[in-house]
């Protein structure tokens, strides 16, 4: 019983002096593990003369009791200890300002492209898409502009190769669509297109939105009625438009469409070089000769187009000097719209 006294003292000692989980797995061992302390005194058990064994094996068991007990109090008050570390460590200061969430907008290009589109579609034009890299007869054979017609130097293209070309305009997507569908036809072709000139109105790659509308009887009257309501849609009810002659390849008879500068209101400014009018876009009554290379009756059918650029239309609409804007991406620039 002595034995048992200084064993469990000796292990009161050694327990208080332990700083570590791995201390006390080793403590653990020593005391009650297979070759452990206690677990030696249990087996001295037959040695003990019987009289004594009940009480001598009562108490060795209430000490085994004891130092497994112990240890397992001590091992979660190091669990906690540990936990009440962790919280510690990863505690944040919610009294800190927060991190504003800066929403996305559209760029200013995309947010005229849209309002564009949604003009068009509100009169029942349909959207029609087309590559990008163009075979030169799309851009020009088929648009009644061939090899060495002086056209092809008012655009100054970019060849990929002989047969090739990045689209100076968006009319092969309609030329495209013409092949494909019979009218009546009712399209607009949104899109990038490419030319080799750079200045403060012009970047090698710019957006534009050509439209074609093809029936029996489609009119002159039908083109500027579309066009007119399409220029007081976007740039206001009371804007004045005119046609003025010019001449396009693709259509004949063909006009510039001009509105009443915005800048002056009509009356002379530096922006309409003293005219009055800005050019907003090009437009005509489409060639014969279009509708006989796409495969339509030019007897049956007559229909008018029209071509804008994105860019400029955006630059009237929000005073902007230079089209290099656009593209630098400065945020002081894109944060107005
Ligand atoms: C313009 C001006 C006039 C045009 C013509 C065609 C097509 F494919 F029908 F022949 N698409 N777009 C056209 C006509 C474009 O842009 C200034």
């Amino acid at each position: 019983m002595g034995d048992l006294l200084s064993l469990k003292q000796s292990f009161l000692e050694e327990v208080s002096a332990v700083s570590e989980a791995a201390e006390l797995q080793q403590l653990k061992a020593k005391y009650t593990g297979r070759k452990g302390l206690v677990t030696a005194e249990l087996k001295a058990l037959s040695a003990v003369p019987p009289a004594e064994r009940p009480s001598f094996g009562k108490a060795v068991n209430e000490l085994k009791d004891f130092v497994e007990r112990t240890i397992e109090e001590k091992e979660s008050s190091f669990k906690d200890v540990e936990k009440g570390r962790r919280l510690l460590a990863e505690k944040i200061d919610i009294t800190l300002p927060g991190k504003p969430d800066i929403p996305g907008r559209f760029h200013p290009l995309n947010r005229v492209l849209e309002e564009i589109k949604d003009i068009f579609v509100s009169m029942g034009f349909g959207i029609e898409e087309g590559p990008e890299i163009e075979l030169d007869y799309y851009n020009f054979e088929a648009l009644n502009i061939p090899r060495h017609h002086p056209a092809r130097d008012m655009q100054d293209t970019f060849y990929v190769s002989d047969d090739v070309v990045l689209r100076t305009h968006t009319s092969p997507v309609q030329v495209r669509v013409m092949e494909r569908k019979q009218p009546p036809l009712k399209i607009i072709a949104p899109g990038k297109v490419y030319r080799c000139d750079a200045d403060v109105s012009h970047t090698p790659m710019f957006h534009q939105v050509e439209g074609l509308m093809v029936d029996e009887g489609v009119s002159f009257s039908d083109l500027k009625g579309v066009l007119e309501l399409f220029i007081h849609s976007f740039f206001g009810k009371g804007t004045p438009v005119r046609f003025r002659p010019s001449y396009f390849p693709f259509t004949e008879p063909s006009a510039e469409v001009d509105i009443g500068c915005i800048f002056c209101a009509g009356k002379g400014c530096r922006v309409c070089k003293t005219t009055g009018w800005l050019e907003v876009m090009g437009c005509g009554m489409v060639n014969p000769k279009v509708f006989e290379m796409s495969g339509y009756a030019s007897d049956a059918y007559t229909g008018f187009a029209f071509g804008m650029g994105v860019e400029r239309l955006a630059m009237l609409k929000y005073s902007i000097d230079d089209i290099r804007l656009f593209y630098e991406n400065d945020l002081r620039f894109l944060r107005q719209f």
